[in-house]
């Protein structure tokens, strides 16, 4: 998912070059604003923590991108392409990672913990559950949706 300050800040095109480049194919994707109870609900695991309050309100400020991406190894490779959950962390080291390329897309357009730009799902389990969250409407303002023909 490209965050609200993805998406305000026209990172969205870089982004999706820097996707396809790495060799994951976008195989869906839905431009939706997010109100409180849905990305309330989708940071669920994190309710009790100090920085939820703030973190609801962020992902509240503006549209946001979800994408499906598909690839061998797609969660970890991307976890890896998108780098630390600190964005300044993001800026002085290289994430680990199997793909060649030698950034992360939040040292490209993060900012802190919290306005880090894009999500990553951390599991399969968490990517079949955000998928669904997002593209069998449980969301259900979009504000532009695309489906891909062979889906
Ligand atoms: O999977 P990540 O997005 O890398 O990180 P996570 O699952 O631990 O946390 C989810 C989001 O919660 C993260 O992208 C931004 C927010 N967050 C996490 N840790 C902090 C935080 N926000 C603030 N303000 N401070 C934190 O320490």
């Amino acid at each position: 998912m490209i965050k609200p300050d993805g998406v305000s800040g026209n990172y969205t095109e870089e982004i999706k070059m820097i996707i396809v480049d790495s060799g994951f194919s976008i195989v869906n994707e839905r431009l939706t604003q997010l109100d409180k109870e849905t990305a309330s609900a989708f940071y669920e695991e994190h309710s009790s923590r100090s920085f939820f309050p703030d973190l609801v309100s962020y992902m509240t400020s503006g549209p946001v991108l979800a994408m499906v991406l598909e690839k061998r190894d797609a969660v970890s490779d991307w976890r890896g392409l998108i780098g630390p959950t600190d964005a300044q962390k993001a800026k002085i080291s290289h994430p680990h990672s199997s793909l060649s390329c030698s950034y992360s897309i939040r040292a490209l357009c993060g900012k802190d913990s919290q306005r880090n730009c894009v999500h990553g799902s951390d599991s399969t389990s968490s990517a079949e559950r955000e998928i669904k969250f997002f593209f069998e409407d449980v969301v259900s303002d979009d504000i532009a949706s695309h489906q891909h023909d062979e889906l």
